[in-house]
């Protein structure tokens, strides 16, 4: 089996085009999952790793962060799980050779496409100042280098320390604890980009960042609303859970401006039902909503409930003695609530009257809701307020805290939550400075540090010298992204330390080191034996992940190896913290997270019972709600939702089914009838009618910002969708251009790429 690389590159972009699908999964997920598999690793080799996903004695599956069933448990398959697994198992490799051959000019000429696929990075590498290759480096004169260059800042706070959310709770607990001693809260982490502002608003309103529903809440709810959410690609076994839901009962809606395929219908691919039947219809009711609509869609809802109550306090449309009990701020809300109108509403939604009348009758019959969601409610300008009107909703008729309802924000990578849950935080909480504070014995640092976007205005402004990032693809990520790639070639300093090749090692400062570690699927073996590593699902569930496979390469090292020689390197004797042992032995690291992070306690003998275990959730466990004023707070913001100038289109930047944020695995996005490229936008047939632009022709998509500046990304074919009207849909990160630095939510400071004023223009095709 070929575990050779495409050559060609750029990739020829030329997207086909056929109606989208109806249904999810089945049959055809798993042709499509094993062909990508044996692409990258061979038949035995897939055989074996695809076995291990998400085992009792096996890893943790680095795709998303949706939790496993009860385990042990057979493998639930996930074809883009197995897409994840293969992209790191994969038997091709970036060695020094490779670099020797191709210069820096040369690879950031290249898609992001083509550099993900060359392989695993097997060897440290160095780019010195002014030089076009990167060459081989020891591990020593790697961390010499950077502490050279992190010794020579007039301040700690001149360097950033960015997280993606692959890095386990070990690795994570010492990077932020090397961050501190070094003396900044700089921590930026991808959350800034994703679901920092369902952590504003639920801390604000419930006193916890987090989701308050188990696997088993999804399993007996009555209704489940998934909002802003395309489980079919981002969550593939988020639909099982959505299966056995409805299967007892439960009814679903779907609030979306896309008819995504995943919520249609699923075709289990471990039933034969689903293998050769049509499979189960999901959703009941479809919202197709406009983007940004969201929070007028909960307000209006939240008042028709108000006014039933009112009508007939005896019918239970709201839960009155929660609400007494429980919360603070309700007449203030539901003032709000009531001056709520019709015609507002339906201008901000584009829904009709009726489906939103069905949809609060659904909820009248329903004794316990949850409300699921992700990118499409995080990632707007009133993203915190509309994440609250969500709570509200649930609030009003006691569904916090209660079996079968809750929030449940649908998070990302892995191990996400866990490493907010370990300290990467840029704004840490004052406990947790306190208790590293007695627990290692130095004064952590007090001042805030910077999110990503403040992160990238400062190293813009020349504020910050070294970057350093815990995996990720910082500058395809980021928005803006030539004034990000701009800031980026102003570091004296740029780190990665990554598993494959990236965009981000291409864009670097003066000078720039690539640290190639092991992945979740590898064997990781300490001066104390063979050692597991820990993580937290997005349920707050935590549990070991064990890696088998031999390393991409022997020079390979853990990510808490690297986080703790640099450390030693840097920080030197002013530091009485044992980085050696650490490195030497993980338990010892998780007998300090026990006594530092709460909820950790007997750390170690709970990860190892079967399953692992549930972190504590005041607002779910005991409807205690640790917030400014003891109760859940409702809250009452003023509506918003994006404005349409006249002939203009809003823009959400999301996902095909054939990638994984930045890294691509190939050209297609099946349920959504593209295949062979993926600069397309999606565009409603009457509104591309109305623009003049039929389907199969070509557009540069302009956006339009408040400052009257535009941004360019050119040469899109345009596919004539079923999406909302007004509405339009392009990849990210292709479309990662056309967001502005300062086009961000309100208080979460998380870029608004779901709701970008653009326009359109003629154009000819481009080569990619
Ligand atoms: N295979 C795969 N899995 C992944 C990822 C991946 O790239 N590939 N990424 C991981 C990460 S880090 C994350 S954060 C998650 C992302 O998971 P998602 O949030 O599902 O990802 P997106 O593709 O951004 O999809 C956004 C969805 O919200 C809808 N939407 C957009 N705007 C609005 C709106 O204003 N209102 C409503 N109601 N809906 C809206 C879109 O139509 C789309 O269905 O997935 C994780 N899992
Ligand atoms: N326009 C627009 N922009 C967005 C989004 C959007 O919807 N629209 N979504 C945002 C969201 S939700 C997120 S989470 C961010 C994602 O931002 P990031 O997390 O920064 O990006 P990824 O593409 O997930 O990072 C991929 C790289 O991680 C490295 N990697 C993979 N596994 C490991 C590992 O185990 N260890 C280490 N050290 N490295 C590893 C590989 O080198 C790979 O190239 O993007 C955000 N950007
Ligand atoms: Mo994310």
């Amino acid at each position: 089996m070929s575990a050779k690389p495409p050559q060609a590159d750029p990739v020829q972009d030329a997207p086909r085009v056929v109606p989208p699908r109806d249904s999810a999964a089945g049959l055809p997920a798993i042709g499509h999952a094993l062909s990508t598999a044996r692409r990258q690793m061979g038949v035995r080799r897939t055989a074996l790793t695809l076995l291990r996903v998400n085992q009792q004695d096996g890893f943790d599956c680095p795709g998303c962060a949706w939790p496993e069933p009860g385990r042990p448990h057979t493998a639930e398959f996930c074809e883009n799980g197995a897409k994840a697994v293969a992209e790191e198992a994969t038997l091709r490799r970036v060695t020094p050779a490779f670099f020797a051959a191709h210069p820096v000019s040369e690879l950031a000429a290249r898609s992001g496409y083509w550099l993900g696929q060359q392989g695993r990075l097997t060897h440290p590498m160095y780019l010195p100042e002014g030089a076009d290759h990167y060459e081989p480096v020891s591990w020593e004169r790697a961390f010499d280098l950077i502490a050279e260059e992190l010794t020579a800042l007039g301040s700690p706070d001149e360097a950033v320390f960015y997280t993606s959310g692959r890095t386990g709770n070990e690795a994570a607990f010492l990077y932020q604890l090397f961050a501190r001693e070094f003396g900044t809260n700089n921590l930026p982490d991808c959350s800034n980009l994703c679901h920092e502002s369902s952590g504003r608003a639920l801390t604000e309103t419930l006193g916890v960042g987090k989701g308050s529903v188990l696997l088993e809440d999804l399993h007996r709810a009555d209704l489940i609303i998934v909002a802003g959410q395309n489980p079919g690609t981002n969550h593939p076994r988020m639909l099982t859970a959505l299966e056995r839901a409805k299967a007892r009962g439960a009814r679903i809606i779907t609030v979306n401006p896309l008819p995504e395929a995943g919520l249609a219908r699923f075709r289990n691919p471990q039933t034969p039902r689903g293998l050769a039947g049509r499979g189960t219809r999901l959703t009941d009711l479809f919202l197709q909503i406009r983007l940004g609509g969201d929070q007028a869609l909960f307000r209006l809802l939240n008042k028709l409930l108000l006014e039933r109550a009112e009508a007939d306090p005896g019918c239970g449309a709201i839960d009155a003695e929660f609400v007494r009990e429980h919360t603070h701020g309700f007449e203030e809300f539901a003032a709000a609530a009531r001056a709520a109108d019709w015609a507002q509403t339906l201008r901000a939604t584009g829904l009709e009257r009726a489906g939103i009348e069905q949809a609060l009758d659904m909820v009248l019959a329903s004794r316990s809701v949850i409300v699921c969601w992700a990118m499409g409610l995080t990632q707007h300008k009133h993203a915190v307020p509309t994440i609250r009107e969500v709570v509200n909703f649930l609030l009003l008729r006691g569904n916090i805290g209660r079996p079968g309802a809750g929030v449940c924000p649908v998070r990302g990578h892995s191990n996400v939550q866990g490493d907010r849950t370990m300290g990467i935080v840029e704004r840490p909480p004052a406990a947790l400075l306190d208790a590293l504070e007695r627990e290692f014995g130095f004064a952590p640092p007090r001042r805030p540090g910077l999110d990503v976007v403040d992160s990238i205005r400062a190293l813009r402004d020349g504020r910050v010298k070294v970057f350093f990032a815990m995996g990720g693809n910082f500058v395809a990520a980021s928005p803006d992204t030539e004034v990000t790639e701009r800031a980026m070639r102003r570091a004296r300093l740029t780190v990665h330390v990554s598993t494959k090749l990236n965009r981000s090692h291409c864009v670097t400062g003066a000078r720039a080191l690539i640290l190639p570690t092991l992945g979740r699927t590898e064997r990781d073996v300490q001066a104390a034996g063979e050692q597991f590593v820990t993580v937290e699902d997005s349920m707050g569930m935590v549990h070991a992940s064990r890696g088998r496979l031999k390393p991409a390469g022997e020079l390979l090292l853990s990510e808490p190896a690297i986080v703790c020689r640099l450390a030693r390197r840097v920080l030197g004797a002013r530091s009485a913290t044992p980085w050696a042992a650490f490195e030497g032995d993980y338990r010892l690291v998780r007998a300090r997270i026990a006594r530092v992070i709460p909820g950790f306690e007997d750390f170690e003998e709970r990860v190892a019972r079967p399953g692992g275990f549930a972190l504590p959730h005041a607002p779910r466990d005991a409807r205690s709600f640790p917030t400014a004023t003891g109760k859940a707070n409702f809250t009452a913001a003023p509506v918003e939702y994006p404005a349409l100038p006249e002939g203009r289109l809003l823009l959400q930047t999301l996902r095909s089914h054939d990638q994984y944020n930045t890294t691509i695995y190939g050209l297609d996005d099946r349920y959504r009838g593209i295949s062979g490229g993926r600069r397309v936008v999606l565009v409603n047939p009457e509104d591309a009618r109305e623009l003049g632009f039929a389907d199969g022709s070509y557009a540069d998509l302009i956006s339009e910002w408040r400052d009257g500046s535009e941004r360019i990304a050119p040469g899109f074919r345009v596919v004539h969708y079923p999406t909302a009207r007004g509405c339009a849909a392009a990849y990210y990160p292709e479309t990662n251009v056309l967001v502005p630095l300062d086009a961000t939510a309100d208080t979460s400071n998380t870029p608004a790429g779901k709701s970008l004023v653009i326009r359109l223009t003629p154009a000819a095709p481009s080569a990619g």
